[in-house]
């Protein structure tokens, strides 16, 4: 995996951290490289983590911070090629309530919403897609415990969106095949530009 060091982010993060954590798993924060559509990756369906530990809390940060920095209102670790069931999001204005799911899953209980829906692995695209209005939600937290929480809004939507990552699938698989490809034929074509671009 390619880091990409960030120092300036670096303090500020440690900052709320430190607060939130006994031990700070040591190492400095990294910003992760995001694979984009239609990148065969994306495809891969997560593992379940089976502990949580000091690694998982490192790769937990350098998530949120990816996330940050993009900037991102959602990411899942498929996204970062780690085929890890770990999900991080942050809806809030001044992006610091931080909501951690490892091995997230969720039931629907009532209704439907349609949301004009981006993702950092389609970059400069959004599209309308209906998801469920209501939705409980079972994870493990940073620690490791089990929580439960109902959503509503915005926050089901981007854990919809984001569990759908761990599962192998894209906001874009929700749309007409039609709209699909014609996203994937002009993130190819820049892809293949950028690549010509570096040379
Ligand atoms: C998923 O998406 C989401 O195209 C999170 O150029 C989106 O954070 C859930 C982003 C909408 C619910 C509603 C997208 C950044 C960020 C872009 C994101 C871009 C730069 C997307
Ligand atoms: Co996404």
């Amino acid at each position: 995996m390619q880091y990409k060091h960030n120092l300036s982010n670096f303090f500020l993060y440690f900052t709320i951290t430190n607060r939130q954590l006994d031990q700070q798993p040591t190492g400095i924060m990294a910003l992760l490289d995001i694979l984009e559509f239609p990148d065969p990756r994306l495809r891969t369906k997560a593992k379940a983590v089976a502990e949580v530990n000091a690694g998982t809390r490192k790769l937990l940060d350098d998530m949120l911070e990816t996330m940050y920095e993009a900037p991102g209102i959602g990411l899942a670790a498929t996204q970062i090629n780690v085929h890890q069931r770990i999900v991080v999001i942050d809806i809030s204005e001044d992006k610091n309530q931080p909501l951690i799911l490892i091995n997230p899953e969720y039931r629907i209980i009532e209704g439907e919403q349609d949301y004009e829906e981006g993702c950092l692995s389609v970059p400069g695209y959004y599209e309308s897609v209906t998801r469920a209005e209501k939705i409980q939600l079972n994870a493990l937290d940073r620690e490791g415990n089990s929580f439960e929480m109902e959503c509503n809004g915005l926050l089901a939507v981007c854990v919809q969106h984001e569990i759908d990552h761990l599962n192998g699938i894209l906001f874009v698989d929700h749309i007409s095949k039609l709209k699909r490809e014609r996203i994937k034929a002009k993130l190819v074509k820049a892809h293949k530009a950028e690549l010509k671009h570096r040379r």
